[in-house]
């Protein structure tokens, strides 16, 4: 019995040290867990305040690159002519300039001295952040086909057939097809052309839908037009833009030689007449075509067709109000892109609404001074439309092999 209670005594003891030092090691196991789950909620917080901070740099300086733009936009100082020799074109783009001055900076010339120093070149300092400006006149807006005059509206039916014509897309009848399918899902009544298709024919799809009846908001949205496959709209995007507007005309210096040669009122026969006057831009001396000069792009233009017939009336300028403000930030895996669409007022408003002033403004200082405040009170850049992106990598490498395949 006695040597059985000391064994049990002594078996008592030991147990009672098993189970601390079991209590111990699960304390210790406990704790590097506690310490593990920490030390990842950490990581993650720092990684999440990182993130956070990247993207509000990103976002940051990419409504800087905007404003930048913008305001080179804005500084155009020859509202006579808009073309791709100027500020705006060239911001951004500083391999088009030739420039003995290696050091790539950017300077934003006050206009009276620009004449003797180079123009804007642009070197933002900060590694991955660009932009640009694009005219969006050079390029045949689809809404004007929305336009509520038949005449007007006809017109612009001829143009975009001539346009895929060009392109080579499709046979006379397919082109006629996409053009009235195009045009009935944008009038805003509900009854089919000839051969369009309304709301009743999507709506019995498989999936089914309704037309826009309004004006197109992107040209993305030109998939859901029966006909338009992704190789047309494809084809289609170098050279059509789509504008809040129904009577945009095309700015002869931006342009390409397809849109000036559609703007044939009669099938086009060869373009070498339009392709020669245009190709006057790469001329050194070149300080873009002037308002007195759309009379040769119309000669140009008749040129183009067998019946020799005038072009579209009404359909050219040399100027540019709705421009494409692109940019774009990487920092480090972080990319961040927005494209705004922005309409720059013309300056015959500005001086309208300045002389309207000035004439009810009576003496010559209080005219001065409500000329400056109708100046300065006209916004005279505004943003109508801003995408945002983070995957900008995939959109433009989409849009560079797109390039690509047209330059093949
Ligand atoms: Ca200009
Ligand atoms: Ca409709």
């Amino acid at each position: 019995m006695m040597p059985r209670r000391k064994v049990s005594r002594w078996s008592n003891s030991q147990r009672q040290s098993g189970v601390v030092l079991i209590i111990v090691v699960l304390a210790i196991a406990l704790m590097a867990t506690l310490m593990a789950v920490m030390v990842e909620d950490q990581h993650l917080f720092v990684r999440k305040v990182t993130n956070q901070r990247t993207a509000e740099q990103s976002f940051q300086l990419a409504e800087g690159m905007n404003a930048w733009a913008a305001r080179v936009l804005r500084d155009d100082d020859n509202p006579a002519v808009d073309y791709e020799g100027e500020d705006w074109y060239l911001f951004g783009r500083p391999e088009l300039l030739e420039s003995e001055d290696d050091d790539g900076s950017f300077s934003l010339t006050p206009s009276s001295q620009k004449e003797e120093e180079e123009p804007a070149t642009i070197d933002f300092g900060i590694d991955g952040v660009s932009g640009t400006i694009s005219d969006l006149q050079g390029k045949f807006n689809l809404n004007n086909l929305a336009n509520a005059n038949q005449q007007f509206a006809s017109g612009q039916r001829r143009i975009l057939q001539n346009l895929m014509e060009l392109l080579e897309i499709g046979e006379f009848d397919e082109r006629s097809q996409l053009v009235e399918n195009l045009i009935d899902w944008i009038d805003e009544n509900n009854t089919s052309r000839s051969i369009g298709l309304e709301s009743g024919d999507y709506r019995s799809r498989d999936l089914p839908y309704q037309a826009a009846d309004q004006k197109l908001t992107s040209l993305g949205e030109l998939r859901f037009i029966d006909g338009f496959n992704d190789e047309i709209i494809r084809k289609l995007k170098p050279y059509v833009t789509v504008l809040p507007v129904d009577n945009a005309r095309i700015n002869i210096n931006t342009t390409s030689t397809e849109v000036l040669s559609s703007l044939s009122a009669a099938t086009i026969a060869d373009t070498a007449s339009v392709d020669a006057f245009l190709g006057r831009r790469m001329l050194d001396e070149f300080m873009g075509f002037q308002q007195a000069q759309i009379n040769e792009a119309g000669n140009a233009v008749i040129g183009v067709s067998v019946a020799r017939q005038p072009p579209i009336p009404d359909m050219m300028q040399v100027t540019s109000q709705y421009f494409e403000i692109q940019t774009r930030v990487e920092l480090g895996d972080f990319s961040y892109c927005t494209k705004s669409l922005v309409l720059r007022a013309g300056r015959a408003v500005q001086a309208n609404a300045a002389a309207q002033s000035q004439s009810a403004g009576g003496a010559s200082q209080a005219s001065g001074q409500a000329q400056a405040q109708a100046a300065s009170d006209a916004p005279p850049i505004s943003v109508l439309n801003r995408e945002h992106s983070s995957f900008c990598e995939e959109a433009n490498s989409q849009l560079e092999s797109e390039s690509d395949e047209d330059n093949s």
